[in-house]
């Protein structure tokens, strides 16, 4: 069967993205053997240009991914379909598993998807291949030829997650993935967690599919280290987002996982975390493997709340720990935040940028909350009427509820003055703490790479000595534009990796340039010289150039000679820190 994604993700204020329930579902379809292709759309699209597009792709069943927001626009396409075709318009996601009984009411849906859409979709497809009557499917909804509706019941829920393909993404446009979310990929290897917060729609799907089996599951650490190998040569990303919802859940689960992860790769990455699921060893376990961000929700600043309204238990003490600790090991912190609940109050605002002032983020998204049909804050605010009859979901920007409390205006100024508050912190953070180069890596600009290798981040060993470094084998040069801040000196440590050693040839000098001065100079020969077999630490004074915007060049260079066999030079984790 040939089939064909429409994935609507128009006006969402969203980066471009690799949707994980579409691969999931796409890379079983082919495994059974069927077609596919994707339409992602982030313009909406004319009728008669959408209609020229499914002539082209001839589909024999059209396929539509929804959240909330995407609901509202995506029955337009499908009508559309319909104008020409008979062929049938699947729906399915997150809304249509919250909403189902409202989805499946629209005359633009022939068939619905209410729960894990792998294994029923296959069946479904198998089932029309084979000239079938696609009945009795667990997990779909059907709307029958008398208009009335075939209710199937919920399969469980698949057990295995190591068991699925790993999807090629081959449907997917890279390139402008890639560019859009500054080379970063999206990997996801579990489903569900364990909290229950009252505004999400992950821990109301975990009410609907009660008594299905497991709801959260993760996938083995190797399998996850698969993903990443698999990706590897097929995506030119630079750095990973493991979106998982909770990554710590289980510490002995992570320890394994960066254990392997530290030993293939060196891509940098973020993680999701829960602040009562991490303590400082384990926040350390993932910096030492490549961590360089952990992004928590933390929703409200008022404790009660956060904690009665939104059921999120976590203390404001324990979140400024969690915090600290990630200031400790070296750990950007990325916040979720949400104002406009039902009984926010000008002071709950106000606590939530005082606590934002304790916890200085490295960044922060805040959202003006909008409840989400089938989780329970939605429930409550219709039993209170305090939707304002605007229906169309927003993003951020404006609520759709009148609160009482807090009048509308006062929520989207507050939205932006988040902004500035956060932003704010931000740059105080980054003109305070350190700049780690190699987070920083994509942006710079890397010349003069005379050897075959190309400058990029490499593990090394010295002496049982593991560290994360920046591998720049003569000649390069890896400059990143800056303002220097005040009191700042570079640091690093610089080597030959030891592998290199069998190999002859000479040293490399190691060179720091900012602009045209040579700040630092030191020529580094652990074949002539044995003591120099080891991590050498430098630390090259910047104050003097305090305020400027310049260019921080590290560069390498070959011996006079000029002989560059085996020259892998390594600055280990070179990073921009601040002298109290
Ligand atoms: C990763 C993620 C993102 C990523 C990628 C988004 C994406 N769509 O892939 C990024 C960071 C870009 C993102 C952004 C946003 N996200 Co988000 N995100 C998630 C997260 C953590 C995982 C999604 C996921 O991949 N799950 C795993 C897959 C396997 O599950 P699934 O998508 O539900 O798919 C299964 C079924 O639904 C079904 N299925 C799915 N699609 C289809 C299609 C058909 C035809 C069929 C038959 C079946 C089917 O089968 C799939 C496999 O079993 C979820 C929370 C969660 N755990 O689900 C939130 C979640 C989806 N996000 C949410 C929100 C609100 C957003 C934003 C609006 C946030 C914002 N304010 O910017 C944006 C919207 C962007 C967008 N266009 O989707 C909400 C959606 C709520 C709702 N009711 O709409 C969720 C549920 C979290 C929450 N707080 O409640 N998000
Ligand atoms: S911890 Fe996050 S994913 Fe889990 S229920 Fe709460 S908001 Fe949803």
């Amino acid at each position: 069967m040939k089939l064909w994604w429409v994935y609507l993700d128009v006006g969402t204020g969203n980066y471009v993205h690799y949707n994980h329930g579409v691969g999931q579902i796409d890379a079983c379809l082919r495994r059974a053997g069927h077609e596919s292709e994707l339409l992602y759309l982030r313009e909406h699209l004319e009728r008669d240009e959408f209609i020229e597009r499914f002539k082209r792709v001839q589909p024999d069943a059209v396929l539509f991914p929804i959240n909330t927001h995407q609901w509202v626009d995506t029955p337009r396409y499908a009508q559309w379909v319909r104008e020409v075709s008979d062929v049938p318009r699947v729906f399915g996601g997150i809304h249509g598993i919250l909403d189902a009984e409202k989805v499946i009411e629209h005359p633009a849906v022939d068939v619905l998807c209410v729960g894990e859409g792998e294994e029923a979709m296959v069946e479904y497809c198998d089932a029309l291949e084979a000239g079938h009557e696609p009945t009795g499917i667990r997990n779909l909804w059907r709307r029958l030829p008398s208009g009335e509706v075939e209710r199937n019941p919920m399969r469980p829920l698949i057990e295995d997650m190591d068991a699925l393909p790993i999807d090629d993404r081959e449907m997917w446009d890279h390139d402008w993935i890639l560019r859009d979310s500054l080379w970063e990929v999206g990997v996801m290897g579990g489903r569900g967690c364990p909290f229950s917060c009252t505004y999400c729609a992950n821990s109301a799907r975990r009410i609907k599919y009660r008594g299905l089996g497991k709801f959260v599951r993760m996938c083995s650490p190797e399998h996850m280290i698969d993903i990443v190998a698999h990706l590897a040569p097929r995506i030119p990303f630079r750095k990973i987002f493991f979106e998982d919802d909770v990554f710590t859940m289980d510490h002995d689960w992570v320890r394994h996982f960066c254990a392997l992860y530290k030993e293939r790769f060196d891509y940098p990455f973020k993680v999701y975390i829960h602040v009562q699921t991490v303590t400082k060893e384990i926040l350390q376990t993932l910096k030492d493997a490549g961590c360089y961000m952990v992004m928590a929700g933390v929703e409200a600043g008022n404790e009660k709340l956060r904690r009665e309204l939104l059921n999120r238990q976590m203390t404001n003490a324990e979140l400024i720990r969690a915090f600290r600790w990630c200031d400790e090991v070296g750990l950007q912190t990325w916040t979720f935040n949400i104002v406009g609940f039902p009984g926010e109050t000008e002071q709950t605002i106000q606590e939530l940028f005082d606590l934002h002032r304790t916890l200085h983020p490295n960044g922060a998204q805040c959202s003006i909350f909008y409840p989400y049909p089938g989780t329970a804050l939605f429930d409550k605010c219709v039993d209170e009427g305090l939707f304002t009859g605007d229906d169309r979901p927003t993003y951020f920007e404006k609520s759709v509820l009148e609160i009482g409390t807090v009048s509308r205006e006062r929520l989207e100024q507050a939205f932006w003055e988040f902004r500035e508050v956060t932003l704010r912190l931000k740059a105080e953070k980054e003109a305070r703490g350190s700049v780690d180069l190699l987070v920083e890596l994509p942006a710079a600009e890397m010349t003069e790479q005379e050897a075959s290798e190309p400058a990029r981040l490499h593990l090394a060993k010295i002496d049982g000595d593991e560290r994360l470094c920046l591998f720049a084998h003569p000649r390069s040069n890896i400059a990143w534009k800056m303002t220097v801040p005040d009191c700042a000196r570079l640091r690093a440590a610089i080597a030959l990796d030891p592998l290199c050693l069998s190999w002859g040839g000479r040293g490399a000098w190691f060179e720091v340039r900012v602009g045209q001065d040579i700040v630092f100079r030191q020529y580094v020969d652990p074949k002539i010289n044995p003591n120099e077999h080891r991590w050498q630490e430098i630390a090259v004074d910047l104050s003097p150039y305090a305020g400027r915007e310049v260019k921080l060049t590290l560069a390498t260079l070959p011996h006079a000679s000029g002989d560059l066999t085996g020259l892998w030079a390594l600055w280990a984790k070179p990073r921009i820190e601040i002298r109290t």
